[in-house]
């Protein structure tokens, strides 16, 4: 059998360690590399020839243009013929040349892989030095042997496909290569460091154990520690780390010819009734699922690439992180010490395809399989043992049950009993320390949160098992998936897992869109865009942050409902801490009162201490008002950093909240103007109207049309669902939402204003909206109301499906091309729905109709602003349209039509038209998470029922 294709982990490959930063000589082998590409897998020694290009290391050979990347969310991109690999094997021969430096230690060498997809084979001076498997894991190969002085070459045959791949399948692109770095390092003297480093949270004592070559000295200067190898040292007073206040100490580890420079964390996590805990406290996650990806690079990161993800994190109030779905760079946990996030591990291990057999062969339930998957959690857990931020180790994703797991866990519990083990799939739980679920909805939630859950199937029968996983405490490896635009709920998920001490948080899914810009494209690729038969389409584009690292507003959303500074009020006001080791010291709180978004008064909120978890009341700013309220009055509060942090600078909002301290009486109803009948066409006050169909023509002197009752949206991903599952695009096209027509039934003119009788309904049902467009006016300001009635079978039918929602109720109308300048009063700055607008913000905003989009990777409905009290579009001259809503409504502008936004596939379809397409809504589907998860409930969902509201038209002038 092949070395590709057998179960052996590596061939030559030295025993696994941790990742150190040691004095000793090493070399950079990162760089420009020869590179040949075959399309099967070649023998003997890869040789130079005329053909051979070049290719940056690190790197993936499909993003620099040769062959294709791949998109497969749970499908092998090859038979389910494990260990095999199809003849058509991509194999990327890699060859280079370095110099060895005069002095050179000559007591022998070790070439270090930090990561290289999917197996590879390596030579020295044309002699094999070993071949290894397992893509995001380290390899080394000991070759001092092999050098000469001076020149010598390295080649690297790396194979896309191998045994290994089988248990490689995470939902991502296929990206084969030597993608990550590559050392040369002089023979490490200190071959191992394994750092224990607890904290007493009742003493305040650290304990400090580091095991080492026997002949080491351990220093941490400034604790005064001289330790000797495997001693443990009690330190009578240590600042802890935490993810919040992430204290680490420089030590180093010194042996004569070599130190290795440490930095300890001081932390002890236990379970303690149940509850995983860190330095005597239950942890809380506020956490994300982060992949490894570049627009450009791929799995291939950079470290200012991981920092500004980590910076990222901090920002929007993110505190853990889930390696999903394997171990990352390692610098990546280096960032994670040095900024504060707690991290779950996990190991590159998922065989997921394996849905495709029933489960059949799975690996992780065969025998034959257990080395390789104990050598992959070998490798994760020597490699990165001495982090303080990683407190949990998971063994895998998505790879069903096993007893190969048992295995992992034996070995793991006894290598290091001192962090927490976490596997999801198993529904025993057997070899996890927390119960787990991905997706769940919010009853289930609910339901886990007061242990009232249903028994899974996997333990109805194996009572002690069943009482085990029943006292574990509960994470939510997944939830809240942020498909396209979305998602949505996350709120309703906090409150629940707020509510209940066993639930202690969750990781969203997930960081960033996995969208590739490839060599010379404008426009972001996925799955099906080389015409493959087999894809996961744009699956993998559900990221928090675009595939360029902007945060959506997604991202924005979940910042604010995981504050980690709460206020309620306004009277009274009261601060909350909801960190879980820190007080609010590091924040400066203040406060604005505006009155129509226009502030007027602002100033400090001063705050006595408060404790981790504690609360304290201040008094409630405000600005005294003589007689009944003119204006809209409100407060808002913020928490801000006192002072710059790593992550931030001094000013950086943490939190803020909203309060409305006064409303203004309600807009007297205009007196009537009469309309004006000049035969063809109709005026009232400053519209002018067709007779024929009842629409304005003009509006205040610009050119529109409209505005129709609209119901129709395009499409989001989360509308719908999962292949079909849980959407509800479905049924909103089954009652023909997306193919309405109008049929003006009257157009009256009363004593009150003009009344416009429509029924709105799809081609080929019977379903429809009865619609009444009322119209008044005065001097300066035409009035709208809009009557909407449903009727017919909307229930079902006993051969049409019921429709429960309408994705909008509202009205569309087309302005002339230059309103494209648009201020509002009301929620912003960015788009909000129903069920994803905490972060919306009473405030005043201008942008742009262009930049009103937020430029999703698919198109789909997106920009809506929300709660508007009024809003103007107008010209560069500063005239235009104002709109007043009664109720608030909800706006979106845009330069193509819903029609248009729902056809394109990429970004690069949407051309602009000549006009603006403006939607003025009572209201909105909400979002929900039904691309991978519940859809929208209610009170979020957009019930098929009467609705009535009102829209007031005025000029806008300069
Ligand atoms: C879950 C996977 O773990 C994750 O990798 C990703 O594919 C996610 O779904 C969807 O984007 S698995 C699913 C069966 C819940």
């Amino acid at each position: 059998m092949r070395y590709f294709e057998d179960l052996t982990p590596s061939t030559g490959a030295r025993e696994p360690r941790a990742w150190l930063r040691s004095s000793r000589p090493r070399i950079c082998l990162n760089g420009r590399w020869r590179f040949k590409l075959r399309d099967s897998a070649p023998d003997g020694v890869p040789e130079i020839g005329p053909d051979w290009g070049e290719l940056e290391v690190p790197g993936h050979w499909v993003l620099q243009g040769h062959d294709r990347p791949r998109y497969t969310n749970t499908a092998f991109p090859f038979p389910i013929d494990p260990p095999y690999a199809p003849d058509a094997n991509p194999t990327g021969d890699h060859v280079r040349s370095f110099d060895l430096p005069g002095d050179w230690p000559a007591d022998g060498a070790v070439l270090r892989f930090e990561g290289v997809d999917s197996c590879f084979k390596v030579w020295v001076n044309g002699v094999e030095a070993g071949t290894a498997k397992g893509s995001r894991l380290p390899s080394e190969f000991t070759v001092g042997h092999l050098l000469r002085p001076g020149r010598n070459r390295l080649a690297v045959r790396v194979h896309q496909w191998s045994s290994g791949s089988y248990l490689e399948d995470q939902d991502m692109w296929w990206l084969p290569g030597i993608f990550r770095d590559v050392t040369l390092l002089a023979r490490p003297l200190i071959d191992d460091v394994f750092v224990h480093a607890s904290y007493d949270h009742v003493t305040g004592a650290g304990t400090l154990r580091v095991d080492t070559a026997p002949d080491a000295v351990v220093r941490v200067p400034e604790l005064g520690v001289v330790a000797e190898p495997g001693a443990p040292v009690t330190i009578g007073a240590v600042e802890p780390w935490s993810a919040e206040l992430p204290r680490l100490y420089d030590a180093t580890v010194e042996v004569p010819g070599e130190t290795v420079e440490l930095r300890i964390g001081f932390r002890t996590v236990r379970m303690v009734d149940g509850l995983f805990t860190a330095n005597g406290q239950p942890l809380f996650f506020r956490g994300v699922n982060r992949h490894e990806h570049d627009e450009r690079r791929g799995r291939a990161m950079t470290v200012d690439a991981m920092r500004e993800d980590l910076v990222l994190m901090k920002q929007h109030n993110v505190n853990a992180v889930r390696t999903a779905h394997y171990p990352p760079h390692p610098a990546f946990l280096d960032l994670c010490d040095e900024l504060g996030l707690w991290v779950i591990d996990e190991c590159d291990i998922e065989t997921h395809g394996f849905i495709y057999t029933d489960w059949r062969g799975n690996p992780a339930d065969d025998p034959d399989w257990a080395p390789m998957m104990l050598d992959r959690m070998r490798r994760m857990v020597e490699r990165d043992k001495n982090h303080p931020s990683v407190v949990i180790w998971s063994l895998a994703n998505e790879s069903h049950r096993g007893r190969n797991f048992g295995e992992l866990a034996a070995w793991t519990r006894q290598r290091d009993p001192e962090r927490a083990l976490f596997y999801e799939r198993d529904r025993t739980y057997e070899f996890s320390d927390f119960y787990s679920l991905m997706y769940p909805p919010l009853e289930d939630l609910e339901a886990i949160g007061t242990r009232t859950e249903d028994v899974p199937e996997e333990t109805a029968e194996h009572p002690s098992l069943e009482a085990r996983r029943r006292a574990l405490p509960f994470v939510l490896a997944e939830y809240g998936h942020a498909m396209g635009n979305g998602p949505g709920g996350l709120a309703d998920y906090q409150r629940i897992l707020e509510r209940y001490p066993r639930l202690q948080g969750g990781f969203l899914w997930e960081w960033i869109d996995h969208g590739l810009l490839l060599p010379g494209a404008t426009d972001h690729v996925y799955g099906g865009d080389f015409g493959e038969q087999l894809h996961g389409m744009n699956f993998c584009i559900d990221g928090l942050l675009f595939p360029d690292r902007t945060p959506s507003p997604g991202l924005t959303e979940y910042k604010k409902v995981i504050e980690p500074v709460r206020f309620t009020g306004p009277d009274p006001l009261v601060v909350h801490n909801y960190r879980t080791f820190t007080s609010l010291d590091d924040l400066t709180f203040l406060w604005t009162v505006e009155e129509d978004g226009v502030e007027v008064a602002a100033g400090n909120l001063t705050i006595p201490p408060v404790p981790p978890g504690q609360s304290t009341q201040v008094a409630t700013p405000s600005r005294a008002t003589a007689g009944p309220p003119t204006s809209e009055q409100v407060l808002t509060v913020r928490a801000v950093l006192a002072k710059d942090e790593a992550w931030a600078t001094a000013g950086h909002e943490v939190a803020w909240a909203q309060f409305v301290l006064e409303q203004p009486a309600v807009e007297p109803a205009p007196v009537a103007a009469a309309v004006v009948d000049r035969g063809e066409d109709l005026t009232l006050g400053g519209g002018e109207f067709d007779r024929r169909t009842g629409r304005l023509t003009r509006l205040f002197g610009q050119a529109v049309d409209g505005p129709v009752l609209d119901l129709w949206r395009a499409p989001t991903d989360n509308d719908n669902g999962q292949g079909g599952r849980n959407g509800v695009t479905q049924e909103w096209r089954a009652a023909g939402l997306d193919r309405l027509l109008h049929r003006v039934q009257a157009v009256e003119v009363m004593e009150s204003g003009l009344v416009v009788r429509a029924r709105v309904a799809p081609e080929g049902l019977g379903v429809g909206v009865r619609t009444m467009y009322h119209w008044t006016a005065d001097a300066d300001a035409l009035r709208l109301t809009v009557d909407v009635q449903p009727e017919g079978e909307w229930g079902g039918t006993a051969v049409t499906p019921r429709c429960g929602s309408w994705p909008r109720v509202g009205v569309r109308m087309t302005l002339p091309r230059e309103l494209e300048n648009v201020q509002w009063y009301g929620g912003g700055p960015g788009e909000a729905y129903a069920d994803s607008r905490e972060a919306a913000r009473v405030g005043r905003y201008e942008c742009t109709v262009d930049e009103l989009q937020t430029p999703y990777v698919v198109p789909q409905e997106n920009g809506s602003r929300i709660d508007i009290r009024w809003a103007e579009l107008t010209d560069a001259q500063g005239n235009g349209l104002r709109v007043t809503g009664a109720p608030h409504f909800q706006l979106t502008a845009r330069r193509w039509t819903a029609e248009d936004l729902e056809r394109a596939r990429h970004r690069s379809d949407l051309t602009p038209r000549e006009h603006v397409y403006l939607n003025l809504d009572l209201a909105q589907n909400g979002l929900g998470s039904a691309s991978c998860g519940p859809p929208a409930t209610s009170p979020h969902t957009l019930e098929v029922a009467p609705y009535t509201f009102t829209l007031v038209f005025r000029r806008a002038e300069a």
